[in-house]
């Protein structure tokens, strides 16, 4: 049977707590391959890692190969074939963007030389801990044995939530919603694009309110992580859980000819966006290599949100450079 090794950051955090089961039901990788996990966390959270183990073998997962839990970057890549990015230094009140982007960079500049010398050379790097784009930006500038396409940043949780608004809206299931991609930075900046969205295969335009779809969808779209932190007290996990699961399988099996889906990529110039830039694109994959889908019309509403998400990037990009280099 194959055998795959998956390291996940942060593997005792919230998130971490929802994903590393699933990860070891075989839900992600499919039901031929065998995993080996390597959960990495700070020293502080080793204790809670250890009952996460505890409970992954509880779970008695025939799938599940060896677990190693370590507070070692170097120790936990070591021939990954996927590094999960999780684990991140969350916003306190007080802390300036600036802030959190110099001390999450601290953490990226650090695992990004960790994977440039011990990952697996076909690694594949999801980053989810915040700000994801410019955490990812990061990784893939210091980590220069791995090709930058085998980077991203995860907008797939962003993307679901989109689909499943226009899902509720429209009174469908959210399997009817086809090519939704959020364009840009995974933040309040974000275009969840529905001109190109379609709902029971017509235009979602076609469907709902084109004046419901430019303020309130998108709003809520771009502001869904503060409402569930507003209405839990706490941020989301599951749903992110399942988007990093999600995002994992759609970039190991073939997208259908006619769909897309949402995943921060090294832009090539695509779309006139900045290259080099961690920027969110409509994205398919053929099996061997993802690209990004060209040829979508932007009409000026387009147009301009997607200038606003770029401006934050590049601004966010500007920051770290000024502090990493
Ligand atoms: P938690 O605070 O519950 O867990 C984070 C874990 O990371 C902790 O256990 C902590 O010990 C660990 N950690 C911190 N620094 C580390 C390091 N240098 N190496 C290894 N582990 C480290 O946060 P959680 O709710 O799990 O969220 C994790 C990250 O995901 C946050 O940055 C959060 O903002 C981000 N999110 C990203 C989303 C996305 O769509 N891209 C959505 C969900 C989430 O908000």
């Amino acid at each position: 049977m194959k055998k795959m090794k998956v390291a996940v950051t942060g593997a005792a955090g919230q998130i971490g707590y929802s994903l590393v089961f699933r990860i070891a039901s075989g839900e992600m990788l499919g039901p031929d391959v065998c995993v080996d996990l390597s959960l990495i966390e700070i020293p502080q959270a080793l204790g809670a890692a250890r009952g996460v183990v505890m409970e992954l073998q509880d779970g008695a997962f025939p799938l599940l190969g060896e677990i190693c839990i370590t507070d070692n970057s170097e120790e936990g890549f070591k021939g990954a074939d996927w590094a999960l990015l999780v684990g991140s230094v969350p916003r306190k009140a007080g802390m300036e963007r600036g802030d959190l982007l110099k001390i999450n960079g601290g953490i990226f500049v650090e695992q990004g030389r960790a994977l440039d010398k011990v990952a697996g050379k076909d690694c594949k790097i999801v980053v989810v801990g915040n700000p994801c784009n410019t955490n990812a930006f990061i990784a893939k500038s210091v980590c220069k044995r791995i090709p930058e396409d085998n980077f991203f940043a995860m907008t797939l949780l962003d993307q679901n939530r989109a689909a499943a608004q226009l899902a509720l809206k429209a009174g469908v299931g959210v399997g009817e919603v086809s090519r939704l991609a959020v364009w840009g930075n995974h933040s309040a900046t974000q275009y969840p694009d529905f001109y190109h969205a379609r709902i029971n295969g017509r235009p979602a335009v076609e469907v709902l309110d084109e004046q419901w779809l430019q303020t309130s969808f998108i709003e809520t779209v771009q502001k869904r992580g503060a409402a569930i932190i507003e209405t839990r007290g706490k941020s989301s996990a599951a749903s992110a859980a399942n988007a990093v699961i999600g995002t994992v399988k759609n970039l190991s099996f073939p997208t259908p000819d006619e769909e897309f889906f949402s995943v921060a990529v090294s832009s090539d110039g695509s779309y006139g966006i900045e290259s080099g830039l961690m920027f969110s694109f409509p994205v398919h994959f053929d099996g061997k290599r993802t690209r990004i889908v060209q040829g979508l019309d932007l009409n000026a509403f387009a147009e301009e949100k997607i200038r606003r998400t770029t401006e934050e990037l590049i601004a966010e990009k500007r920051i770290v450079q000024e502090i990493f280099g």
